[in-house]
């Protein structure tokens, strides 16, 4: 089977069947399990969710800001303007990455610090803070993994259409370029957009995001816009420099019928075209998956034009891959007639899935990390996976001696790692884990009711950060490369 063929296969044998793939794990006698020789342990932040200061040194507004600040669109009314304050803690952030023994560091670069407007010359002030912070990592040892589109578009950029204008592609590989020419002779490892998925749905059908958009086309003609983006900007990065290695992180979940019936069986292919390799398969095979929209109106919907396949292409040196949860997904007809808009996908407890839920409301379901892997595993095929992102929201607090006893967390990361290391052990060429998140932060429209952090922020008494329980074992993980 070639791996168009593998595409469809793969996700019509579900992910309950991938799950048998998997052979026996040859596992210490006290059920420990050690990583490859060199694997990369890591943490994760987001610009918009840590760094604060969203007026200093000409940052220009993004998105995120108008959204945030709009009433009613965020938990308390929470925004990112202060945040953990990390555009002027970055040194005591990179001190804690540090102590934690981690070797890898991904960040992301917010767009309206470098590109106010979203447009023109580099704003140097902008530049010259993820030059000190990525000079603060190298000399710490821990490599720098920069992102550069997780979720802050410049307000400017939004107003002449945002994403779903495909101007916004040009406008978007003109700032990697200015990013890539000042940095790129430090950081060699490049995110170019975090779940494109997530922010498209969420921003321009579903409208809970910024920009809080609730228009399908404009949802639809957004994902091509940020698929062209990401052929462009791969291309221009190693323009600039060849050697770079550039990827990007998508959030990916098995999906699992709800029922036997041929509808939800259908409708779980549909789903894993749409929500797990809608921006994937362009960028490695030049089209869209499928079986989403109606075949004779894909194009003109998504406002594809001739010559497009060769933009979308990106053959990644690496992917990124974010997980959290599983879905299980059904067919409710809403009698459009388009495959796509009928699927339903679900956080909803899953089979095999008996372990609850987190304090966000996700299913725990640690198997699907194993199943998703060996999943994109057979699209990926010898492209270095590196898990981007994988964590829980835990709202644990300082108990009276003040320690942050996180159990679950603890619970939660040690088997989604050992569903990550039966994975590799059945072949997939995952080099990487970046544990979300480094600190508590602005999770969002969820503001900073959600605390997924392995240190604890008090965004009340001065910011100060704290270890849980979580971070030491973490450590722990990172010193010894093993599960124990
Ligand atoms: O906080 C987010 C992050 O920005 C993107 N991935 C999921 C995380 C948890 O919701």
């Amino acid at each position: 089977m070639n791996r168009r063929e593998l595409l469809q296969a793969g996700a019509l044998l579900g992910g309950a069947v991938l799950g048998q793939v998997s052979t026996a794990l040859a596992q210490e006698s006290d059920g420990s399990v050690e990583f490859p020789p060199g694997f990369l342990w890591g943490s994760a932040t987001v610009a918009y969710q840590v760094e604060g200061a969203c007026r200093e040194d000409g940052r220009g507004p993004s998105i995120w800001d108008t959204f945030s600040h709009a009433p009613g669109k965020t938990r308390n009314g929470d925004t990112g303007d202060v945040a953990c304050d990390s555009y002027h803690r970055w040194r005591e952030d990179i001190a804690l990455l540090k102590q934690l023994g981690l070797k890898s560091y991904r960040f992301s670069i917010a767009w309206p610090r470098i590109q106010p407007t979203g447009r023109g010359s580099a704003n140097q002030a902008g530049l010259d803070y993820y030059s000190r912070l990525t000079d603060g990592l190298l000399e710490a040892g821990i490599r720098p993994l920069a992102t550069l589109y997780h979720w802050d578009l410049p307000q400017a950029l939004e107003d002449d259409g945002g994403w779903p204008n495909r101007e916004t592609a040009e406008r978007f590989t003109d700032y990697s370029r200015l990013v890539a020419q000042a940095l790129s002779d430090r950081i060699g490892d490049w995110v170019l957009f975090n779940e494109p998925k997530t922010f498209t749905q969420m921003g321009y059908l579903q409208g809970v995001h910024a920009p809080g958009r609730k228009d399908p086309l404009a949802f639809l003609r957004a994902t091509h816009a940020v698929n062209l983006a990401q052929g462009q900007a791969f291309r221009t990065l190693k323009e600039i420099k060849p050697t770079l290695l550039v990827g990007s992180a998508f959030d990916v979940s098995p999906m699992l019928p709800a029922t036997v019936s041929a509808e939800d069986q259908a409708a779980a292919v549909t789903a894993d075209a749409l929500l797990n390799l809608w921006h994937l398969q362009p960028a490695l095979m030049g089209d869209c998956p499928a079986g989403v929209l109606l075949a004779d109106r894909q194009e003109d919907i998504l406002g594809f034009r001739p010559g497009d396949e060769a933009i979308l292409r990106a053959p990644f040196d690496f992917v990124g891959l974010n997980y959290y949860t599983g879905f299980r997904v059904s067919r409710v007809p809403r009698g459009s007639g388009i495959p796509g808009a009928d699927v339903r996908a679900e956080g909803a407890i899953v089979p095999g899935a008996p372990r609850g839920k987190t304090d966000i409301g996700w299913v725990i379901y640690p198997g699907g990390l194993h199943e998703i892997l060996l999943r994109m595993h057979q699209v990926t095929g010898d492209i270095p996976i590196e898990i981007t992102e994988n964590g829980c929201a835990y709202n644990t607090r300082p108990d009276q001696d003040g320690r942050i006893r996180d159990d679950a967390r603890i619970a939660y990361l040690r088997s989604h790692l050992k569903e990550l290391h039966r994975a590799i052990k059945d072949g997939v060429p995952v080099r990487a884990y970046h544990l979300w998140s480094l600190l508590d932060n602005f999770e969002w429209a969820e503001g900073f009711a959600q605390r997924f952090g392995i240190v604890f922020v008090d965004f009340e008494q001065g910011q100060k950060r704290m270890f849980k329980d979580s971070g030491h074992w973490y450590a722990q993980v990172a010193a010894t490369n093993r599960i124990s």
